[in-house]
């Protein structure tokens, strides 16, 4: 049972976009989903994570999306239900992409959005009541658009990776933002991976305990594997060919061989695609498979649409099933407008 529940809670997450820590802990037996509710939030969502910003211990939510000059957050009440949504004044163009981390090391978690129109990245930085203080945007690479935190240089401050997408001009290219410790940072180098890079995770592939990245380049049916040297430096492996538009990544073990495997949500063929782990850095593909219409969608989509087609079961091999999923439907209003967090 906890093995498939792993491979549920990676293939969810990954098809719903969503930051793994409420899935982790079903993953470990912490938490028994029972009925599924599906909260309609309105505007255009594109992406979330899952925290505890006002310290009561029960996971909130933040997305990116669902106003466009703010990010969104729903507030757990700890029962499955989030009240409406209250929003955080961000800017313009705000917000394609959303991360969390704890960027200025107070053990709070803060934010850090995309705002691929303007080429800039925001920090919010929270003060741990569900409030943010909301940072100068930092130009980043051409079209920035999914994010990841952690240490990527060794000097255990937070810092970020980011996708150039590329707007209105492709792009190839991973902006690295050094982390100050204290909530700024500096754009740093430029990596170069393969065309349009969208999705991208942190994890360590190779098990060297140096973070490695995995970048779903969406025009070129790629991932790059960009293996860490230490001190912010990353060496390119072979990359992983997959479907046709990847676009969201999950990391965990899915045939149980303890070394880590990707999956990749392909946008542009409806396919999830496996790459089970050598233990090098390099991974070996498996055969895609195919998911129902729009449920590895990009965007908004990945949100309404997927709840109806799940993954139902797993299995040890690197191959899963497919299956639809019950449940009932429960609404969440948008909230006001105004500048107040949770
Ligand atoms: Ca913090
Ligand atoms: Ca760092
Ligand atoms: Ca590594
Ligand atoms: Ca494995």
């Amino acid at each position: 049972m906890l093995k498939t529940r792993r491979w549920m809670a990676a293939v969810f997450g990954l098809w719903l976009g969503i930051q793994p820590t409420l899935f982790g802990l079903w993953a470990q037996g912490e938490v028994a989903f029972i009925a599924r509710w599906d909260f309609l939030v309105g505007g255009s969502l594109r992406s979330l994570v899952v925290e505890d910003f006002n310290g009561d211990q029960i996971l909130d939510v933040a997305v990116a999306g669902l106003d466009p000059t703010s990010v969104s957050l729903l507030r757990g009440l700890g029962d499955g239900t989030f009240p409406a949504a209250r929003h955080v004044p961000v800017g313009d163009d705000c917000c394609n992409e959303i991360t969390s981390g704890d960027f200025n090391g107070d053990r709070i978690p803060d934010l850090a959005v995309s705002h691929l129109v303007a080429h800039r990245v925001s920090v919010l930085i929270g003060w741990g009541n569900g409030t943010f203080q909301v940072g100068e945007p930092m130009t980043v690479g051409n079209g920035p658009l999914a994010l990841v935190a952690g240490d990527l240089n060794g000097d255990s401050f937070v810092d970020l990776a980011v996708t150039n997408w590329g707007f209105p001009i492709a792009s190839n290219a991973v902006s690295l933002l050094w982390g100050a410790g204290d909530g700024t940072f500096q754009v740093a180098s430029r990596l170069t991976v393969g065309l349009r890079p969208a999705g991208i995770l942190l994890a360590d592939f190779n098990g060297d305990a140096l973070p490695d990245l995995a970048v779903a380049n969406s025009a070129d049916g790629r991932v790059s594997i960009l293996l860490g040297q230490g001190e912010g430096r990353f060496e390119a492996v072979g990359p992983l060919l997959v479907g046709v538009g990847p676009r969201g990544l999950a990391v965990g073990d899915f045939n149980d061989d303890k070394v880590l495997d990707l999956a990749v949500a392909n946008n542009g063929s409806d396919t999830v695609s496996i790459g089970l782990g050598r233990g090098d850095g390099t991974f070996q593909a498996a055969p895609a498979m195919a998911v129902a219409r729009g449920a590895v969608g990009g965007g908004g989509r990945r949100f309404r649409r997927g709840y109806g087609n799940g993954f139902s079961r797993g299995q040890r091999d690197g191959r899963c099933g497919v299956g639809p999923a019950g449940g009932r439907r429960r609404d969440v209003s948008d909230g006001p407008g105004d500048a107040g967090g949770l």
